[in-house]
């Protein structure tokens, strides 16, 4: 079994329920078992601006699946919950991304890993290191000399990955 961090992202179509339905779907995937699921945060777009802020997480997974198993599996559940992507760097309903896979460095047409875009982004590199405070990235260094190098402010902790508002009394 190997030890692999997921992204998950979303700007459409109820972010929180897209995520909570992928890490569903995460732990049913085959010879796999879901570890953990990092806390999730509402923050604005990076790349384009004119979209709606995001919710971004990162969860574990042990798996046997080998990266490009994995990497068919997350698209599929894309697919599954009818994602919706209208342009490059745009809006999504549902973006899931195989960041870590091990220690392994992978530089494949379809798949490259570490993710490439790790380093500059504070919506991956901060849920990762809730999960992983003391991680290693391959080729990249420690998680929290990356986290001190970004700007995290602007990440939004949602209170809660599932459980809804009780009612008013
Ligand atoms: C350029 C810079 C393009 C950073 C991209 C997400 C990038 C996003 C996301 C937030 C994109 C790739 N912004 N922009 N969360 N994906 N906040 O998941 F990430 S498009
Ligand atoms: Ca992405
Ligand atoms: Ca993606």
């Amino acid at each position: 079994m190997t030890v692999a961090y997921i992204g998950l992202g979303s700007n459409l179509d109820g972010p929180v329920d897209q995520l909570n339905t992928a890490v569903k779907a995460l732990g049913g995937l085959p010879d796999s078992r879901l570890d953990a699921v990092s806390p999730y945060y509402a923050n604005p777009p990076m790349g384009p601006q004119d979209q709606p802020d995001f919710v971004n997480g990162v969860a574990r997974l042990l798996t046997g699946l080998a990266p490009l198993e994995l990497l068919d599996a997350l698209q599929r559940i894309e697919q599954q919950q009818g994602r919706v992507r209208r342009r490059r760097w745009g809006e999504r309903s549902l973006d899931l991304d195989l960041l870590l896979y091990g220690n392994l460095r992978l530089d494949l047409p379809r798949l490259r890993v570490p993710h490439p875009g790790l380093r500059e982004r504070a919506f991956v590199l901060r849920p990762l290191a809730d999960l992983a405070p003391d991680l290693q990235v391959p080729g990249l260094g420690d998680i929290a000399a990356l986290l001190s190098r970004v700007d995290s402010d602007d990440l939004k902790p949602l209170a809660s990955r599932s459980t809804p508002c009780p009612a008013s009394p």
